[in-house]
């Protein structure tokens, strides 16, 4: 049923699907396709995932229960759900050069420019608007539309699978042959029945899985945040503990955390796929700041008004003052030995939250642990052993970007 006869009009969905994809390529998506809304199948894992608790105190997660999986429950009348793709990998994105540079601050790479809810969630709602306008034009029925993006209620990725925008990888992202996982996620849920992208007529499903016997991902993320393939804790993950949750980070993920002081990108910069990852062609999601080779003293010394001023449009405002000095902080903890560094932290002792403090103090042992006048060969041997694994890990990811990805090296 391709064709619908409404108020005596047919409609040509085929046409309107080729008309949808042009929108969205001058709209500015990557990529876009058109799925079912059945999930039923993910049903089952994402009541497991909330009865782990992996979802941690992000309580919105929980709140909807399988109404994420049903987006027929959501939004009444949809029957399909347009998915698009939109990439944001900056250009000279300096990966491995900042994950080397101890004393620098890496922050993931979808965050160095503007917000992107905003911008997608605004073309979304121009692309629905064409399609209303298409068919007011047939004097036809009204068409009804909702845009999400990053929308907790909904499972974007099994979405975005079925749609046929790429494969559910073992990190549990999105990952696409051509493209690599360097982009975002979005769609507008709808009321017509157009023809799906990527469903076989014998319903089986085109999208393949191409992580093959690969398992770099889970070996390489710092914190073992991966369990189990395609299954994340969100508790262990540092995207999780420097964005999502506001409260203390847990002393033993402190010093796997590194230089990453908001997100984490280790899963992806390893996966051999993004050697196909195109870059964005977003001003937008352009460095802003410099904070894409900014050191971490340079941020540890805003305050709360700059903080807010910079941050105006970005998606770093979000976490707010608190949380962003509590992550630097536990950064210059990691950190090589610097006497500007403890002068720094002890100067913002005095004005820190208790929760920053506690962060700070901890901080200070950190760098007082590493300090030359400071090391006996019992402290050193005791240092070495726990940070060896990390900073090895830390290496190879190095290394494997210099080769695999030197244009974003
Ligand atoms: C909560 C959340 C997080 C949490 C939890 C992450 C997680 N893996 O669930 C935290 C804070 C940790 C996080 C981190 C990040 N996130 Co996030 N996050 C979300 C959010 C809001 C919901 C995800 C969700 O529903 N999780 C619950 C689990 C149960 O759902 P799921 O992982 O989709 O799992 C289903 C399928 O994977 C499926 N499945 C598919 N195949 C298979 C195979 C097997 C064998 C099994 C068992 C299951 C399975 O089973 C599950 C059941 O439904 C989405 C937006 C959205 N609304 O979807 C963005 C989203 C997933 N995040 C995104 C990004 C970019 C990130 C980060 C890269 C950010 C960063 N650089 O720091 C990291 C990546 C960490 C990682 N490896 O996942 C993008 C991903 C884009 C892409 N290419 O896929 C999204 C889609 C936002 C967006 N609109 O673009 N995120
Ligand atoms: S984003 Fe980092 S911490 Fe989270 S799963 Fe990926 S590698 Fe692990
Ligand atoms: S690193 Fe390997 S296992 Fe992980 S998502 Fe990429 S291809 Fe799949």
């Amino acid at each position: 049923m391709t064709n619908t006869t409404t108020n005596n009009h047919t409609i040509n969905y085929p046409e309107l699907v080729e008309k949808i994809k042009c929108w969205g390529k001058e709209l500015g998506f990557s990529q876009l396709g058109i799925t079912d809304i059945d999930l039923s199948k993910h049903e089952q894992a994402l009541e497991k995932w909330l009865a782990n608790n992996y979802h941690g105190n992000m309580d919105y997660m929980a709140r909807h229960g399988l109404m994420r999986a049903r987006p027929a429950e959501l939004e009444l009348g949809t029957i399909r759900a347009i998915s698009v793709r939109l990439d944001y990998l900056p250009t000279k994105a300096k990966c491995a050069r900042i994950l080397k540079a101890k004393d620098h601050a890496y922050i993931s790479r979808y965050a160095l420019g503007r917000d992107y809810h905003k911008l997608m969630r605004k073309r979304l709602q121009q692309l629905g608007k064409k399609i209303t306008e298409y068919f007011e034009n047939l004097a036809c029925e009204s068409f009804n539309f909702r845009p999400f993006v990053d929308s907790a209620p909904i499972l974007e990725r099994p979405l975005a699978e079925k749609a046929g925008l790429g494969w559910v990888g073992k990190h549990s992202l999105l990952l696409n042959k051509e493209a690599g996982s360097w982009f975002f996620l979005g769609e507008l849920l709808i009321d017509i029945p157009l023809p799906v992208t990527s469903i076989a007529p014998d319903n089986t499903e085109a999208t393949v899985n191409d992580c093959g016997n690969c398992v770099a991902c889970i070996k390489i993320c710092p914190t073992q945040a991966i369990v189990e393939p395609y299954i994340v804790d969100a508790r262990r993950c540092i995207s999780y503990f420097t964005i999502e949750s506001p409260d203390p980070i847990p002393l033993e993920l402190r010093p796997l955390m590194g230089n990453r002081i908001y997100g984490c990108d280790d899963c992806q910069l390893i996966c051999p796929w993004n050697k196909y990852a195109k870059l964005s062609l977003e001003n937008d999601f352009q460095a802003r700041h410099q904070l894409d080779e900014i050191t971490l003293l340079a941020l540890f010394s805003w305050d709360e008004a700059y903080f807010l001023a910079t941050f105006e449009g970005s998606p770093i405002r979000r976490i707010g003052f608190q949380s962003w000095q509590r992550n630097i902080a536990v950064a210059l903890g990691n950190a090589p030995w610097d006497a500007h560094i403890i002068s720094a932290l002890e100067g913002k002792l005095t004005v820190a939250s208790a929760l920053v403090a506690e962060h700070i103090h901890w901080a200070i042992a950190q760098q007082e642990l590493k300090n030359p006048k400071n090391i006996t060969n019992l402290s050193n041997a005791r240092n070495d052993a726990s940070n060896n694994s990390t900073v090895r890990l830390n290496a190879r990811l190095i290394r494997s970007v210099e080769k695999g990805l030197p244009r974003d090296a």
